[in-house]
């Protein structure tokens, strides 16, 4: 007999039936991010044959050169967003304030943050990039336009997080949390469709990769230069060390190390005080992803989903992953070890 089939719609709509109250509202909603997904998939494998390679004249809120492809990225999300009635403001990476939904279009609950292309300074070498996602229902009375209220809460409120990540096939990775798991659909492009591929997610609890950028070394605190050194070492369970995996891409980067077993550090450091991630857009979508797959995301000191946010492009030191060592990197951080 053949495999079920099981659709993102059909995947989501049988979630919302755990959800007495549910509207359908998030499976518009929902279905209109898979759509904007498809078009940034289509686009970003034909980018090599496009004029849509290569750089804009502009420069965004981050002082980052836009990538053509990130700006139609970006366009896309918010257009595919925007008139559903399902969604009251957004916010993400590309825009310095927040995004309103046009006077024309009915307001929703939802909030949607989004980075919508994450890694694409390594677009022009095929390397894969990814779009993710941050939805809340906002704080602020309906009836009135979204407010930077509603999209600075602390990343435990989040309804659903989820990741696009465009790379040898393109897959749909999210979570509504509250221990429904964390589902991975790939994209057949035969008939454009989102199929359930990888469901329930689960990381193991013990890294088998790290992924940082090494060449901050001489940057960070020493509790991370002795963090790394030690994980370099030969692990006597193993009889190895840990594997060094760094695509420089954090979307490539946590997805492999949520399949595989993996910490992924973005420290601190004299370079970067804040560290580099951001936190609405970032670290709090893939922190609720990673924590709902049974692994765990830091600061350092504090759980990230417990950090509230007091500005739109605010950066967080990043440490997630694999619990056992994220809860290590944090003690060798407070200085209970060093080695
Ligand atoms: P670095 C991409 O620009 C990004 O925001 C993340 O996707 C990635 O993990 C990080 O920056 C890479 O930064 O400093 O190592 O090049």
């Amino acid at each position: 007999m053949s495999k079920k089939i099981i659709t993102l719609t059909r995947h989501i709509i049988e979630e919302q039936r755990k959800f007495p109250e549910a509207t359908g509202k998030f499976t518009d909603l929902m279905n209109d991010i898979a759509f904007a997904a498809k078009l940034i998939s289509y686009h970003t494998n034909k980018a090599g044959l496009m004029d849509i390679l290569g750089e804009t004249a502009e420069t965004n809120v981050q002082g980052e050169v836009v990538k053509k492809l990130d700006a139609f990225a970006n366009e896309t999300m918010i257009n595919a967003l925007d008139h559903g009635g399902h969604t009251c403001v957004m916010a993400c990476e590309e825009e310095e304030d927040i995004i309103p939904i046009p006077d024309q279009y009915p307001l929703g609950k939802y909030v949607v943050l989004f980075d919508p292309l994450d890694g694409s300074s390594n677009i022009d070498a095929n390397v894969s990039v990814g779009t993710i996602f941050s939805i809340y229902t906002r704080v602020t009375p309906d009836g009135r336009p979204g407010t930077v209220e509603d999209c600075l809460q602390p990343g435990v409120k989040q309804v659903c997080a989820g990741y696009v990540i465009y790379g040898s096939s393109t897959m749909l990775v999210y979570t509504t949390g509250n221990g429904h798991g964390v589902h991975g659909f790939t994209l057949d492009p035969s008939y454009g469709e989102f199929i359930l591929s990888h469901p329930n997610i689960q990381i193991p609890k013990k890294a088998k990769i790290y992924s940082v950028n090494e060449s901050n070394f001489d940057f960070w605190d020493q509790s991370i230069k002795n963090y790394v050194h030690y994980i370099k070492q030969i692990d006597k369970a193993t009889g190895r060390p840990m594997n060094s995996r760094y695509i420089g891409s954090m979307v490539s980067d946590v997805h492999r190390n949520l399949l595989y077993g993996g910490i992924f550090l973005y420290p601190a450091s004299s370079k970067a005080p804040q560290g580099k991630l951001r936190l609405i857009y970032e670290a709090n979508p893939m922190a609720f992803i990673v924590e709902a797959a049974g692994g765990k995301a830091s600061d350092g000191k504090n759980r990230i989903l417990d950090i509230k946010p007091e500005k739109l492009h605010q950066r967080v030191p990043l440490f997630i992953g694999s619990e056992e060592d994220v809860t290590m990197v944090e003690e060798f951080i407070a200085g209970k070890r060093t080695k």
